[in-house]
């Protein structure tokens, strides 16, 4: 028989070479294949805790690989085993390493343990945490868990190449050769179904950018079907709409199945091409792909799936349909001779065999690996536990604790430090030599321990935030009173002209310049691609932002206010926030975004939800500043960093007077440093954003009942008074109140916890401390809405006289 194939062109490539190709693509097929078969016996047998697996899925990822160029990036899911061994960046030691949880980077790549197997990463950033050179290797974004979370940045990723090719000034860089690159993507064909899907999908066929996303289908979502997850269960027929024609531009979108290897090369050099070189996005519909061993180590597939089903799946299982395709391949050369890839079954079956006893070696050596080091733990502490019990009165308690153990032959780092803090409870109130001894290791060992677990949830290079010195604002002796917002906009002007690589962006950001005017004229003077318009589409212009600054450019994403950034939480908390943490250091993506917030009018222009904001962006720096000055200068230090932040401008702060700085670009707000705004000696009031306003304006209706406040301006949440100065104001006031309109035990109990709890201010309180924030509900609207919802100035004042009250009720009498 004679397999035709258009991807096979014998004038290019010799037929050896060819049949070298597609046989070493068949062991890459067949070792993760292998890969999968025995992680899945590694967790049912307890030596890992969770596996999910690429089987049924190979054949389609070495299409994939085989189009992927060095400076691409990929941005997929858990099932891309296969193509990250085809590009040559996973091992199959390095997979088993991960399905152990091995906590070393250079152990387990791919997150150093830190993520369950099948997420996987490459290193763009060196030992310093600068970044390499991208343009020299593979790249892979890293994989998260929540479905179709990899949307947003991939667009990102596509659109800087979209920045590299069309702004001359980004022009080959370490970054990008002119725009080459492809963003590749995968999803699973359930994982369609989110909204964020098709947000991005709309977004790249708008953008036009170089991506192509692969949608793996095997008809289920676990154990749910296609019926319940697509129209028609077809995606790519229900995509067909943004299909491109003559009249408009849009999508090139393929179908092939996912076990026709021929098929699928051919398919994937063409979409290749046509994103690369047009920069136009390309979906490629892979159908008919199975799995083999069901979706995960948590279930089995025969509780949802037909018999039919599954006899299909074995039918059709991508790896067999290439083998029968490789046994049945032959090519006549000109002579007419017969070409085969393999004479004999037996060629395939060697590959196979050695298949098998590779990736069994693999797993022993990582799990050695992963093991030996636990083991001299061990050992060290049972010594340790031995000299113990030599010398203390609890001795057989300290025995048992050691045989216990002992008696574990595969240990986890759990069980060792939790025997040894065990055993120093049974010593508490003895004292000799080897009780310091072991406390010394406990000590020791919790400290290298720890950091294995929870390094890198912020830089640690040279361009952290902590090096960035406070610069002052500096201004002309006769200096004008001007609209805050021009304080702004000056301020982008010199940031634009200082920095080539920033970019902003977000709805209503370019054409008018930001709904309060903060970017007037900066796209005429700048550009369309600098200073942009986008769709109203918060979590992909979060996921814009995060490509772009993964690629080294410097974005600043829009979100036009406040109470939309709900829309991107989720991206921003489950990429952005987690991204230099899960990647151990090894990615980072300084996104600043942008937004406008707290009081203004009604519900959804007064949000404030900054509690809800600090507490699911642990990872970034969330910040508040008061005044347009102030949040200039955050901006300011924020591109001289490398760490992703929140800056929420206040909404009725625009039309604000402040003076005009003269030092644009320059003057420099400190990122964790509190402000004492006014000096007090009777009670330290800790405020921020639009509230600290009218705190200022009791001042003096205060000092009028004989009570001398002090304010300190928070100014930045995440991370919060590194100096602890508001400890010391306590210290003098022995009072504390925290304001602020987010709800009650929102930022203000993050407050509070801060200062009372890690500063121990408690220890120098003579009153209880208070919170004042907005009501439970959101806020009502117009002005009564706002007195009635948010704290107004005859709370505070009540608030804080009536702590004085209780110190000296003669003095300060009842109110009403
Ligand atoms: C937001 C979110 N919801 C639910 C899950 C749990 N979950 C993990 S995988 C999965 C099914 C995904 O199916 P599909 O996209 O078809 O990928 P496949 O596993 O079939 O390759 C679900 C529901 C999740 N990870 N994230
Ligand atoms: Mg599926």
């Amino acid at each position: 028989m004679q397999v035709k194939s258009s991807s096979i062109n014998t004038e290019q490539l010799s037929f050896n070479q060819f049949k070298k190709e597609v046989l070493d693509d068949y062991k890459i097929a067949v070792i993760s294949r292998e890969c999968s078969l025995l992680g899945r016996r590694e967790v049912l047998t307890g030596k890992a805790k969770f596996g999910i697996f690429g089987d049924g899925k190979e054949v389609p990822q070495l299409a994939m690989a085989k189009a992927f160029k060095k400076g691409d990036f990929r941005s997929g899911y858990y099932r891309d085993q296969t193509f990250m061994m085809a590009i040559g960046e996973l091992t199959p030691q390095q997979f088993f390493a991960g399905l152990y949880a091995h906590p070393d980077i250079v152990a387990e790549p791919m997150s150093s343990g830190r993520q369950m197997g099948g997420h996987f990463m490459t290193h763009s950033l060196d030992e310093k945490g600068e970044f390499k050179n991208l343009t020299e290797q593979y790249n892979s974004t890293g994989d998260i868990s929540p479905t179709a979370g990899q949307m947003p940045r991939m667009l990102g990723v596509a659109y800087a190449s979209k920045l590299f090719r069309e702004v001359s000034e980004l022009q080959n860089s370490k970054f990008s050769n002119n725009g080459n690159e492809i963003s590749w993507g995968t999803i699973g064909n359930a994982s369609t179904s989110e909204g964020i899907f098709f947000e991005t999908i709309n977004a790249a066929g708008v953008l036009q950018v170089p991506m192509v996303i692969s949608v793996w289908d095997d008809d289920y979502g676990i154990s749910v079907p296609a019926k319940f997850q697509t129209t028609k269960e077809n995606i790519s027929e229900i995509l067909k709409g943004f299909q491109r024609d003559e009249k408009a531009v849009g999508y090139e979108i393929f179908t092939v199945q996912g076990w026709d290897y021929a098929k699928l090369m051919d398919v994937y050099a063409k979409a290749s091409k046509i994103a690369r070189e047009e920069h136009v996005p390309v979906l490629i519909h892979v159908k008919d792909l199975t799995q083999p061993q069901g979706h995960s180590t948590s279930g089995s597939h025969e509780r949802y799936k037909s018999k039919e089903r599954l006899i299909w799946e074995k039918q059709h299982d991508c790896i067999a349909k290439m083998r029968d395709w490789i046994i049945e391949f032959e090519l006549k050369d000109q002579k007419g001779n017969s070409l085969k890839f393999v004479e004999l079954e037996e060629e395939l079956i060697k590959i196979e065999k050695d298949a098998k006893k590779l990736v069994g070696q693999a797993r022993r050596d990582a799990w050695t690996d992963y093991l030996t080091p636990i083991k001299n733990q061990k050992s060290t502490l049972i010594v340790l536990l031995d000299n113990l019990a030599l010398k203390s009165n609890s001795k057989a308690f300290i025995l048992k604790l050691k045989n216990d153990l002992n008696s574990i032959g595969e240990p986890s780092r759990k069980d060792i430090l939790s025997t040894a803090r065990k055993a120093i409870v049974y010593v508490r109130d003895e004292s000799f030599f080897e009780k310091t001894q072991l406390q010394n290791w406990i000590t020791s060992s919790l400290s290298s321990e720890q950091s294995k677990f929870s390094s890198h949830l912020y830089s640690q290079s040279s361009k952290s935030v902590n090096h960035v010195k406070e610069v002052l604002p500096t201004y002309n002796n006769n200096a004008e009173l001007v609209d805050a917002r021009i304080i702004i906009k000056d301020n982008f002007d010199t940031l634009f002209s200082k920095y080539n690589d920033v970019f902003i962006f977000g709805e209503d950001s370019g054409n008018i310049g930001d709904v309060n005017q903060g970017l007037v004229g900066l796209q005429e003077k700048y550009g369309l691609l600098r200073v942009s318009d986008t769709g109203i589409r918060e979590a992909t212009i979060v996921g814009q932002g995060i490509g772009m600054a993964l690629r080294g450019l410097r974005p600043i994403a829009e979100i036009q206010y406040l109470d939309y950034l709900l829309y991107a939480l989720q991206i921003l908390s489950d990429d952005l926030a987690t991204l230099h943490y899960r990647t151990a250091g090894k990615q980072k993506a300084p996104l600043i975004i942008r937004t406008r917030g707290h009081r203004l009018e009604g519900i959804w222009y007064s949000g404030s939800p900054m509690g809800a904001i600090v507490h699911l962006l642990r990872g970034m720096h969330v910040l508040v500043p008061r005044n347009m000055t102030k949040a200039a200068g955050f901006y300011n230090t924020l591109l001289e960093c490398d760490e992703p932040a929140l800056i929420v401008e206040n909404l009725n702060g625009y039309r604000l007077k402040e003076k005009l700085p003269n030092n644009f670009g320059e003057f420099k707000t400190p990122i964790g440093v509190v402000e004492t705004i006014k000096e007090g000696k009777d009670i330290t009031v800790v405020s921020y954003g639009a509230t600290l306003k009218i705190v200022e304006e009791v001042v003096n209706d205060l000092l009028q009942v004989d009570i001398d406040i002090e304010i300190i301006d928070a100014q930045s949440l995440l991370p919060f008074d590194k100096n602890q100065d508001v400890l010391k104001s306590i210290q003098k006031t022995n009072r504390l109140i925290v304001i602020d309109e987010d709800v009650p035990g929102g930022a203000s109990a993050y407050l509070l916890n801060e200062i009372l709890e890690k500063q121990n201010a408690y220890e120098f309180l003579d009153s209880k401390p208070i919170s004042l924030t907005a009501k439970e509900h959101r806020a009502s609207y117009g002005t009564d809405g706002d007195y009635f919802s948010k704290p107004n100035a005859e709370d505070i004042f009540e608030a804080i006289y009536n702590i004085m009250r209780e110190v000296n009720p003669l003095k300060f009498k009842k109110l009403y």
